[in-house]
């Protein structure tokens, strides 16, 4: 397929392709192209490493990987799970199809993250769990969340989608919560093409959620539980090895753009950049900008120049149809996220930019649209 001129949000990080011609000829030597095949193996144990951590189990995407982290916990039937609205559908989708109740409470202006007085808020007898979201790789108030978990007696499980190799103070953003869900989709930081996994502290959970990714076989002739088909397959565990060997040269490259927008974009009042507290080390998945005048013009003006920037995450998914009727996802209970949802832009964010002299081209455009 012809190249074009467009910038998007982001492209893919792709592995060398004579190495990945290889692997592939591996697999194909092998004959074994899935269902926790030696590769499969191999990059659970490599990733494992290189996050510090100790029970992780890989998925074919984070969604399935959420789905069943929620399964595992065994919520009860239709209890109700406070989340944020300020994210992608897949984390309230998943409450749903999980024949629970998704009760939606509103962020903090600072992180973008689900606020601590609006948690406490929403809670009921109802209510079982919290599904927080590491936007853009932003941590949760993971202790604060934890201590109300502790009081009501609620389980937390967190979407790190953007959190790949999220530390606070060293430690991974994982050592939260019951679960964390890491999502591999070929627009994030570290890809498999789709992929995802779900990370634990309590082994106990280990056989529970391998046997739900696995249709909910426990051996060959017994099904115990109702089991999804979460496998990743061999071809992507072969792209998350490769993958991984070439990734702190991606961040590098990421770390430079980050700083190039910085001290560029603090020129122009009419956007500011969201920063991370100390101690939190940044996931380098996303470049969000808030933008005080004007984000639809600007985006479109973007556009018009083949920038192709992303609103995430707007509309809320509140506002979506199947939501925007619950109670919890009327916008005078969300007044944070609504205003956010109307201010923020991504910028392309991706190592091969940083070498690319159109990096200039999205500031000059930026500074041209507020002349
Ligand atoms: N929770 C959160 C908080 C999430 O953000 C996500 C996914 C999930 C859960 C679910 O995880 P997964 O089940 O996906 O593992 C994209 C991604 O598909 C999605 O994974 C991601 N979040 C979301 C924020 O972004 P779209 O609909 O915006 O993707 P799309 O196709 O418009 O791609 C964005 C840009 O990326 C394109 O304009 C160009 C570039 N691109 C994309 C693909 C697929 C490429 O250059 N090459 C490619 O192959 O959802």
């Amino acid at each position: 397929m012809k190249k074009d001129n467009k910038i998007f949000v982001t492209r893919p990080v792709l592995p060398p392709r004579d190495e990945f011609h290889q692997m592939c000829d591996e697999i194909f030597d092998s004959e074994w192209l899935t269902n926790m095949g030696e590769k499969h193996n191999l990059l659970e144990t490599r990733l494992k490493e290189y996050l510090s951590v100790d029970n992780m189990s890989l998925f074919n995407n984070g969604t399935n990987a959420l789905l069943a982290a929620l399964k595992a916990l065994e919520l009860p039937a239709g209890s109700e799970v406070i989340t944020t609205p300020f994210t992608f559908a897949a984390t309230t989708h998943v409450i749903e199809w999980n024949g629970l109740k998704p009760i939606f409470a509103d962020i903090c202006p600072k992180k973008m993250v689900l606020d601590i007085e609006s948690v406490k808020k929403a809670i009921t007898p109802n209510t079982s769990a919290i599904l927080a979201v590491h936007v853009y790789g932003f941590p949760c108030y993971v202790n604060e969340l934890e201590a109300i978990a502790k009081q009501y007696g609620l389980k937390i499980v967190y979407d790190g989608a953007h959190s790949f190799n999220t530390r606070i103070d060293g430690k991974p953003i994982s050592e939260w919560g019951d679960v964390t869900m890491l999502s591999f989709h070929s627009t994030k930081l570290f890809n498999t093409i789709e992929g995802g996994a779900l990370i634990y502290n309590c082994e106990s959970l280990r056989t529970k959620i391998n046997d739900l990714r696995n249709f909910g076989f426990q051996n060959e002739v017994t099904v115990n539980d109702v089991g999804i088909n979460g496998k990743l397959n061999e071809i992507q565990s072969a792209v998350g090895l490769l993958n991984l060997e070439i990734l702190d040269d991606e961040i590098k490259c990421r770390m430079n753009l980050e700083q190039f927008y910085r001290e560029n974009l603090a020129a122009i009042p009419q956007v500011s950049v969201p920063n991370f507290d100390s101690g939190e080390s940044n996931s380098y998945q996303y470049f969000p900008i808030l933008v005080d005048s004007d984000r639809d013009g600007l985006y479109e003006h973007l556009k018009e120049n083949d920038i192709y920037a992303r609103r995430y995450f707007y509309p809320l998914c509140s506002e979506f149809a199947p939501y925007r009727n619950l109670e919890s996802a009327q916008p005078e209970n969300l007044p944070v996220a609504t205003n956010i949802s109307r201010k923020v832009l991504c910028l392309p964010f991706y190592g091969r930019l940083f070498n690319d002299e159109r990096k200039h081209d999205i500031i000059n455009l930026i500074k041209e649209f507020y002349a």
